[in-house]
């Protein structure tokens, strides 16, 4: 179960994917719902990072919203049940809702959470079965609070491709839902177990996450007919962001903020979140214009927020991944005073780290 790396580096990722989580969301929720940032609005995001991180400056807290409350969920879960126990993740969901439902849920899940609490959790599963006449939710809610999940598993691809499953299907069962919640779990997984102190191959990186979620959604293929961008939507995704990656390295091609957002997305489908945010982790350890930071991680998250959209979870779930690569060393202690509950979701990484280092 113990990975072989060093424990000590292990436990600085752990903080720092679910201070990736924070962070992002507490950063990026007051502009979300917005358009993608005019200059002029990218140079006041860049002062006002520069703000938090700096010794003196006093501002109210940033509360954290809908995706930090049901990471804390999970993560809380994982450490009293050591291990996915779908009965009491799903009452902490429902319980947190009601004690703070003014966190900015998504619509369609608060009727989960009705219905969970009216059968009285005697049925987990038909609820999210039963959203969107039948559908199930594409949102991107199962993969913005799947990191602890992705940590608790962090040696085992079965397990955690299993775990995300299950977990993800309580509030959401619509494909795109549940494989944004896998490929974002994979993301994170892979980041965790690799030394940042070596080069990150952004090629090497999308190919092995193409690989996987080639078999993923190879399961899906109904209807032959289909192109294989309906097919295998993700896979897609994640061959387009190679290709952007590639223009932006070559100086005179940087992509337009416009292109960017035809091809990936910043809505709050998992389709058009999960691989924004991959791609704005994999962007973000080169330069970017407009952005002035050495931080490569505070890069990912300052980028993630300017392409507007779903800003908060974009950048939660782009702060996650970066957390599990960087670890904790590259998050501002300055900017951490400033995000609600930063403490606590230290602790909380420790206490699963805890629990993931002496199960046997
Ligand atoms: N809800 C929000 N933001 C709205 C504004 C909040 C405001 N700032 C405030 O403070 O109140 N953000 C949060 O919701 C997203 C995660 O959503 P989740 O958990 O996936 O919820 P849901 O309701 O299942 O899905 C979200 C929306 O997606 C559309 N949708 C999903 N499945 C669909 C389907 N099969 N057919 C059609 N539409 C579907 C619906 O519009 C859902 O409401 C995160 O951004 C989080 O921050
Ligand atoms: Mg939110
Ligand atoms: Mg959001």
């Amino acid at each position: 179960m113990i990975p072989k790396m060093d424990l000590s580096l292990l436990s600085k990722k752990f903080r720092g994917s679910m201070l990736g989580v924070l962070t992002g969301d507490c950063l990026g929720s007051p502009y979300e719902n917005d358009e993608p940032l005019s200059t002029a609005s990218k140079v006041i995001l860049q002062k006002s990072f520069d703000k938090l991180e700096g010794p003196l400056f006093k501002a109210p807290v940033m509360q954290f919203t809908d995706d930090s409350a049901m990471t804390k969920s999970v993560v809380e879960s994982l450490i009293e049940k050591r291990g996915l126990d779908l009965d009491d993740l799903s009452k902490k969901f429902v319980k947190r809702y009601y004690q703070e439902p003014n966190r900015g849920y998504g619509q369609g899940i608060v009727t989960v959470f009705q219905k969970l609490r009216g059968n009285k959790f005697s049925d987990l599963m038909t609820p999210a079965r039963e959203q969107f006449n039948g559908q199930g939710s594409m949102g991107n809610g199962g993969a913005m609070r799947v990191a602890p999940i992705a940590l608790f598993c962090c040696n085992d691809y079965d397990q955690l491709v299993n775990m995300t499953k299950r977990a993800t299907k309580l509030t959401h069962t619509h494909k795109f839902g549940v494989n944004g919640a896998i490929l974002q779990a994979i993301a994170i997984q892979k980041s965790l177990m690799m030394d940042p102190k070596q080069a990150l191959n952004y090629a090497t990186f999308l190919e092995d996450l193409i690989n996987k979620m080639d078999v993923i959604e190879e399961n899906d293929e109904e209807f032959l007919e289909l192109s294989e961008s309906e097919i295998q939507p993700f896979k897609t995704q994640l061959r387009i962001i190679e290709r952007l990656i590639e223009k932006s390295l070559t100086n005179e091609n940087e992509p337009h903020t416009d292109e960017i957002l035809k091809l990936l997305g910043n809505n709050v489908t998992a389709l058009h979140s999960v691989p924004t945010a991959i791609f704005c982790f994999l962007r973000a350890q080169y330069p970017i214009a407009e952005i002035n930071t050495e931080n490569p991680m505070r890069r990912a998250i300052q980028y993630a927020i300017t392409l507007g959209g779903d800003t908060d979870t974009i950048a939660s779930m782009a702060g996650a991944i970066a957390g599990a690569y960087y670890g904790e060393d590259n998050i501002n202690a300055q900017l951490l005073n400033h995000c609600e509950a930063a403490a606590e979701f230290k602790e909380l990484a420790n206490k699963l780290f805890d629990v993931v280092t002496t199960i046997k």
